[in-house]
């Protein structure tokens, strides 16, 4: 399917190093100079749209996630709020995988 077809992989790099090493927190380093293609250390919301794919109600979900861990206002997601927001995500993402089932391929109800 191609819902959230580029975050998986992205949420799979950050939390790989988590099942490599018990304790390791996921290397969110990388996953942000990935995400991250202005190069300023922070993730705009644009900059997290270019790697969103996925139905509107999602989009929505997740600039709600975007706006709540967004401590200082500044509209930009910094390392340090950068957990926080793929911890919200990633729970978006267990919700919606939940809902849609495993279905391979194929659209969903629009
Ligand atoms: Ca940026
Ligand atoms: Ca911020």
């Amino acid at each position: 399917m191609n819902l959230l077809r580029a975050l998986p992989a992205l949420l799979s790099l950050a939390f790989a190093q988590e099942s490599e090493e018990a304790q390791g927190p996921p290397d969110f380093d990388e996953l942000m100079s990935q995400v991250d293609t202005d190069k300023d250390g922070k993730m705009s919301w644009s900059e997290v749209l270019d790697i969103f794919e996925g139905p509107e109600h999602v989009e929505q979900q997740y600039m709600e996630a975007f706006a709540e861990c967004d401590k200082d206002d500044d509209l930009l997601i910094s390392r340090e709020e950068l957990p926080t927001f793929f911890d919200k995500m990633h729970s978006i993402l267990q919700e919606e995988d939940k809902k849609m089932g495993t279905k391979p391929s194929g659209k969903e109800d629009l």
